[in-house]
């Protein structure tokens, strides 16, 4: 674990070092933040326990840890959310509460205060003398119960949840076989925030309190039913593997037949402590899945750029033409309207007694036809042009896999957005360039990053 630790923190530092020098400006100019990309880089490893209420998350953790830390009981016990983890060389154990959490830059956790003063009273960080939480963080959190609603609560409690779960290198998901049917919530939560299937890997399913099944085949019906309510929402075709476990409670016999599972708890915890592994495919999971928002959003802004061009080609066609007859025409037409000039330019062309004062009069009309054209293009032709691409947004992209489609989903909003309040600039901006670089750092940098997680 050490070394993948010193692995994780020199893959950070390559990727906070190269990502600003590559792309940065990139970044900015499409309302993207590259801190917020980075945030969950900051910190320490942070394995994310949520379930329902009563599942046995409190108990798994105090286990994990080998401390009475957290309360347990059979109601539903917590109703905060608790970060464990050891204090570094030079702090010391202790709490720390939710508002100063929020306020501290070195931390992740500046994103929760928009949940408000109600969550805030309800985070709090424990810091333990523990050797395993050195390098990882656990988060325990309140059980889902579907009787409560945000009101009782008096915050967001699936958004924290989702923000946390993006905060999060793994995600534990624990259920009960009394509540295999209830998962819904919970998956919903993540599901909206980890919506590509890469990410999934991120999550372990975990079926708790199996000594309670009466007998094998008790088990087996609530193993079907966690599986098949799982399919429903995953909406994969695998099922994903579900750890079944149960905690030793003293005073609590195990049926023989249930021994078997032993085992599985001890894998669990292997695969928690694996979180700074995790933590590196995090990484690069995140900063690839924003270039290639990135370079999705791009394509769309340089596609406008070309319709935009095009145009403005026809516009300038025509003005052009309204130009030159203004040019040769238009002090005729005052001729024949007021009788001035007594000498319209192409009358003097034709007779052949052009002379430097003949040009007056089709210059000052090239030029209101110019400046009239411009107004006209600004006020109407623009403003027109950008309400027909916001409107047919979807045609500004070419999307040819599943995948792209998705991308597309996630980063459709970005681009009306860009379209709307920045699109007089978007035309100035070099997408052609910016495209590419972007394009280079996915193949070339992100390749090697990648190269470089396998080998560890
Ligand atoms: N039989 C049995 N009881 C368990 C097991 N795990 C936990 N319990 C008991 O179940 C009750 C609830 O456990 P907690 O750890 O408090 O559950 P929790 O998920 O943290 O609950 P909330 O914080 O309320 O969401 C406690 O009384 C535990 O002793 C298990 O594997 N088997
Ligand atoms: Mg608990």
């Amino acid at each position: 674990m050490e070394a993948s630790m010193k692995d994780a923190k020199d893959l950070k530092a390559k990727i906070e070092k190269i990502l600003p020098k590559k792309l940065s400006g990139v970044f900015e100019c499409y309302g993207f933040n590259m801190e917020e990309l980075l945030t969950p880089l900051k910190w320490k490893p942070i394995v994310l326990i949520i379930g329902n209420y009563s599942s046995g998350k409190s108990t798994f953790i105090n286990e994990f840890i080998e401390k009475d830390i957290q309360r347990t009981g059979q109601a539903p016990t917590d109703d905060s959310f608790t970060i464990i983890t050891a204090p570094s060389e030079e702090e010391s154990p202790g709490d720390i509460l939710g508002s100063t959490l929020v306020a501290d830059e070195t931390l992740p956790f500046g994103s929760l205060r928009r949940f408000g003063e109600k969550l805030l009273s309800h985070l709090v960080m424990k810091k333990i003398q523990c050797e395993k939480l050195k390098d990882i963080a656990i988060i325990d959190t309140p059980g889902m119960l579907d009787s409560v609603t945000e009101q009782d609560r008096g915050y967001d409690f699936l958004g924290v949840i989702g923000e946390l779960a993006r905060l999060a290198d793994l995600i534990v998901l624990m259920f009960d076989p009394h509540k295999a049917g209830t998962i819904k919530e919970t998956y919903k939560a993540l599901r909206t925030t980890l919506p590509a299937s890469s990410d999934e890997d991120r999550v372990l399913f975990v079926m708790n309190r199996i000594d309670e099944c009466e007998n094998v085949e008790d088990l087996v019906r609530a193993y079907g039913t966690l599986c098949w309510n799982l399919s429903q929402m995953t909406g994969r075709k695998d099922i994903p593997r579900i750890y079944l476990t149960y905690a030793k409670i003293p005073g609590k016999a195990i049926p023989k037949e249930f021994e078997v599972w032993e085992k599985e708890r001890q894998e669990l915890k292997k695969a928690i402590l694996g979180a700074p592994r995790m933590r590196l495919f995090h990484m690069i999971q995140e900063v690839d899945k924003a270039a290639r928002e990135l370079a999705l959003v791009i394509k769309a802004m340089k596609r406008f750029k070309e319709l935009f061009l095009k145009r403005m080609k026809a516009f300038l066609r025509s003005l052009g033409i309204t130009g030159i007859l203004a040019f040769l025409l238009g002090d005729l037409a005052m001729n024949l309207l007021t009788g001035y000039p007594s000498e319209p330019f192409i009358l003097s062309l034709a007779t052949g007694t052009l002379s430097f004062n003949n040009f007056l009069w089709p210059l000052i009309w090239l030029l209101l036809v110019v400046a009239g054209g411009s107004v006209y293009f600004q006020k109407f032709t623009f403003p027109r042009f950008v309400k027909y691409c916001t409107t047919n947004l979807d045609s500004l992209v070419k999307l040819d896999s599943a995948y792209e489609r998705d991308l597309w989903q996630r980063v459709r909003s970005k681009v009306l957005d860009l379209l709307e309040r920045d699109a007089r600039r978007q035309i100035w901006v070099r997408h052609k360039r910016n495209l590419a670089k972007v394009e280079k750092f996915i193949k070339k940098d992100l390749q090697s990053f990648y190269e470089r997680v396998r080998r560890f």
